[in-house]
């Protein structure tokens, strides 16, 4: 059925509703690289972004400790969590589960209720809707109220009813998914791919346990196919890998956290003696390569902040040029990161 002709036809009697739920299911699948950016190997990896985006939303939120990652032999993606569980109960205005609200209408990735921190949701932000539309195949798990609850979906439409399992004494969701072949150009997972990316997500999220397993015959042995990513001390311990085989200019890693008008700010920097600059930028755990308000607001404070040290403390007098920004961040590597509700992002 073609979708558009339908809904662009006057002699279509789609409610509302009905509009908005065949969007989500066949919008995505049309123009694929409009939500997860391309239908390569860079949107391949995305999906497991898009779920595990939803994974650290559930641990930012203080629900969730581990969140696993398993390449399955045949490519297909598990992702598991031991956070609340996606929950299961009848949504009336969608007529349908709540599960199944998150999993087929595009952007209901989220939470329901205002109140909960939800700052991730991946670079497009597009939540596991469109994971399940761009797969042939995708069955959720939810461990909750007691239960095992599962439902299987196929290129985005549900292939079975929610069906209530056996006893479960946890609560968690898994969502395994294969990507549609249909849809992307390779299906094949890069595990070093998935690998540093959880590193990254472990770092920027301290105290969260994440795992990456990969079943597939890769020749590689035991210890290099199962990783653990642990961060106590996050953006210092970032700082700290990043200057790894440089020399330290300072004993220990500047770290600060704060929160400025409700948006948590975290950064952490040290000098090395090299010359360059060394500065990542992150909103809402996404690396901010074209800069941004928070990474510009970064080094002017920092300029500000030591040029007036420099100036009080009679050190720049004894300078016979003018001092300026470049000066401040030679030999400086930093990481900020900032989570806000409502990001704009650009490119
Ligand atoms: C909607 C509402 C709530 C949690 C979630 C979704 C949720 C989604 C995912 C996706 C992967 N893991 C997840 N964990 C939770 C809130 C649930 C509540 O209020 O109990």
């Amino acid at each position: 059925m073609d979708t558009e002709l339908e809904l662009n036809s006057p002699s279509a009697t789609y409610s509302a509703e009905n509009i908005q739920v065949l969007e989500g299911l066949e919008a995505v699948r049309k123009r694929p690289a409009m939500y997860i950016g391309d239908v390569g190997e860079r949107g391949l990896h995305h999906l497991v972004y898009e779920v595990v985006d939803n994974s650290i939303d559930e641990a930012l939120a203080g629900y969730c400790t581990d969140i696993s990652v398993t390449i399955n032999p045949d490519n297909s993606i598990r992702v598991e969590d031991n956070g609340r569980g996606i929950p299961v109960d009848f949504h009336e205005k969608e007529q349908k589960s709540a599960l199944e609200v998150v999993l087929t209408v595009l952007h209901a990735g989220g939470k329901f209720d205002k109140g909960t921190y939800k700052v991730s949701g991946g670079l497009h932000g597009v939540g596991v809707s469109c994971v399940n539309a761009l797969s042939c195949y995708l069955k959720a798990e939810i461990h909750r109220n007691g239960k095992i609850y599962t439902q299987e979906y196929a290129k985005g439409k549900p292939t079975s009813e929610l069906q209530e399992g056996g006893h479960s004494d946890r609560t968690g969701t898994i969502i395994t998914f294969r990507p549609d072949p249909e849809i992307f150009i390779t299906t094949e997972y890069k595990f070093d791919v998935l690998e540093t990316r959880l590193k990254e997500l472990a770092y920027l999220n301290k105290g969260i346990r994440l795992k990456l397993s990969d079943l597939r015959d890769t020749g590689r042995d035991e210890a290099e196919r199962n990783v653990e990513f642990y961060s106590e001390r996050g953006l210092s311990e970032f700082v700290e890998y990043l200057d790894e085989s440089r020399e330290k200019l300072i004993d220990n890693v500047i770290h600060i956290e704060t929160e400025k008008a409700g948006v948590p700010v975290e950064i952490a920097m040290e000098y090395n003696t090299s010359f360059s600059e060394n500065v990542h930028s992150y909103v809402n755990n996404i690396n901010t390569i074209e800069g941004g308000t928070h990474l510009t607001g970064f080094r002017r404070g920092l300029t500000r902040t030591l040029k007036n040290y420099a100036e009080k403390s009679g050190m720049l007098a004894k300078v016979k040029f003018e001092i300026n920004g470049d000066d401040f961040r030679e030999g400086l590597t930093a990481v900020i990161s900032v989570k806000v509700a409502e990001p704009q992002f650009e490119g």
